[in-house]
Order: structure tokens, then sequence, then C-alpha cells
């Protein structure tokens, strides 16, 4: 009775492996390879679980054809990170009909499907980019900003944006995405550098376009963290470092390594036991009174 995902489970019975089959989206930057390392640390045979790990390149294409791979091969629970927020209504429905549990990881979906998912875990995507803004209008209500955008229409992106505009939109000069990948930060800054010749400061999505953002600014010649202040998100250890090294300003954390928290959800939702609707993960921030020692501590 009731639809699929309310009756979940009938998965892994006492002893047999818990078969899980996971769409992880790319391997596009630092914060990515961590997430993955952190799930296949924590999603072990020792620890009960049989996984199948796919990825998809950053396309949605292949994350759609390897869920319903999944479901042909009737796993016990579907987990994935969908690269961006629409376009999942048939494959979330076609989960769904087969009875397959599905755990949302990391990024968001907009989807017309009642009920898409048990559980989601991850960042709250929005606070990151509220903290973000609330640095900029606290130490740089001046700054003319060039926003460098991740991925166009991923959870992270959207709400990243929304909550950082809603504090200092009105500084915002300029935007452009870099997909969230260093190289793609490069040339959408270099690019930025010519449209907006008065930009103070740039805030990016992610640390690795930030990475790119400061190959392009001292190419051009000028100086990151002075010339161009640079504000970040995830904090994995080289963004940390370049706030060492006075080349960013501010970073807001985005924690990866939330693997042992989805183990235990993924257990309870394929033995069909209560789990919350959303687990937001715990995270802080950085500024330059970081230490060298702190970084080298960072596990990422
Ligand atoms: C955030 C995650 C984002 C990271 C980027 O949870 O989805 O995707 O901020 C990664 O580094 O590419």
């Amino acid at each position: 009775g009731g639809d699929a995902q309310s009756d979940v489970g009938g998965g892994g019975d006492a002893g047999s492996a818990i078969r899980v089959g996971y769409s992880q989206l790319g391997a596009e930057s630092g914060w990515r390879t961590a997430n993955t390392e952190s799930v296949k640390e924590n999603l072990t045979a020792a620890n009960g679980f049989d996984l199948v790990f796919v990825d998809a390149q950053q396309k949605q294409e292949n994350q759609i054809k390897a869920l319903r791979d999944f479901i042909a091969q009737d796993v016990d629970v579907i987990a994935f990170s969908p690269v961006v927020e629409t376009g999942w209504d048939d494959v979330l429905q076609e989960a769904k009909d087969a009875g397959i549990p599905v755990v949302l990881v990391d990024r968001t979906v907009d989807t017309t499907v009642s009920d898409p998912y048990v559980t989601h875990i991850g960042s709250d995507f929005a606070a990151e980019g509220k903290k973000a803004g609330d640095w900029v209008a606290e130490n740089a209500p001046d700054a003319k900003i060039f926003e460098l955008q991740g991925t166009l229409g991923s959870g992270a992106q959207v709400d990243r944006e929304e909550g950082f505009d809603a504090v200092v939109g009105e500084q915002v000069i300029g935007k452009a995405s870099g997909n969230f990948t260093r190289a793609e930060g490069r040339t959408a800054t270099e690019a930025a550098l010519q449209a907006y010749p008065d930009m103070t400061m740039i805030f990016t999505h992610n640390d690795d376009m930030g990475l790119g953002a400061i190959e392009a600014i001292e190419a051009a010649g000028k100086a990151p963290g002075t010339d161009i202040q640079i504000v970040s998100v995830d904090a994995v250890r080289d963004g940390l470092q370049a706030l060492v090294d006075k080349k960013f300003n501010y970073v807001v954390e985005c924690n990866p390594a939330f693997g042992d928290q989805l183990a235990e959800l993924v257990k309870k939702v394929a033995n069909g036991e209560d789990v919350p609707k959303e687990t937001v993960v715990e995270e802080t921030t950085f500024d330059q009174t970081i230490t060298q020692a702190q970084v080298d501590a960072r596990p990422y």
C-alpha cells in the first residue's frame, strides 16, 4: 500500500549487504574528490554495503542513465548528487514506481514528482551565500563585486547566489559561470577583468574557480587579495592555503566529509526505519587569521 517512498526498505535484510547505486556528478573540484573519498571510505563492504559508484563527468544524461541502470539492477537504495536541480522528473518517478528509495546527497532537486526522495543530506547553500555576504557588508561595503558562479542551475549555484545577493546584491556589477572548475574559473575571470575594469572583489561559488581567478588576476599584473579581494566557498586545503597566502580574504566552509552520516542514513532507509527529511552538515568560516598549522592539519 501507499506510494513507494512511504513503505521504503525491503532492502538489505539482516546480514546481507545493502546494495547501493550511487551516482556522483563528477570530479570537477577538490570538494568533489573529497566528497567521493568520504562516501567510499564509509559505504564499504566491511560496513555492510555493496556500493556501485558511477561518476557522470558533470553530464546529467550520464546520471540519468546510471539511475536507470540502478533501477534495472533493482538495488536496495539509490543515492545521488544531481548536477543541476531540474530534469529528473521521469527517472525519479521510475525509481518510485520500482519501489527503490532515493537518498539525495549534497545538491538539491526541483521536481514535480511528489515525495521524490526519502531524505537529503548536505549543506545549506543559501546560508553559505549569506555568510559570505555578511562578511562583505561588514568588511568591504564599497566593494564592486564580480560574482563567479558555479554550474548554472545547480542547487549550490542558485542558492549561494540567492543568499549572497540578498545581503549585498546591489554591490554586484557582473556575473558569469566558471562551472565549479579551476580552468573555467580562470577564463571567466580573464573576461570579467576586461568587462569590469572597476571590479574590486570577486565572490566565487567555490575555491577551485577562485584559484583560477588568482591565476587570471596575477596574469593581468594585479594582486589577488588586495587589488582584487576574493571571497570563496568550500575551504578545501588549496583554498585555505590561498587564505594563508593572503590571496583569498574570506572562506565559507562547505563540508564534503559526511560519508559517515550518509552511511547511517542509508542503513536506516534500507531497513525501512524512520529518517529525518533533512540533515544539514556542520560547517564554519575562515578569515586571514588562519595559521599554516591549521591548514596543514586539514584532512582534505
Ligand atoms: C557543494 C557542492 C559544490 C562545491 C563545489 O555542496 O555541490 O560542488 O561547492 C563542487 O566545489 O563542485
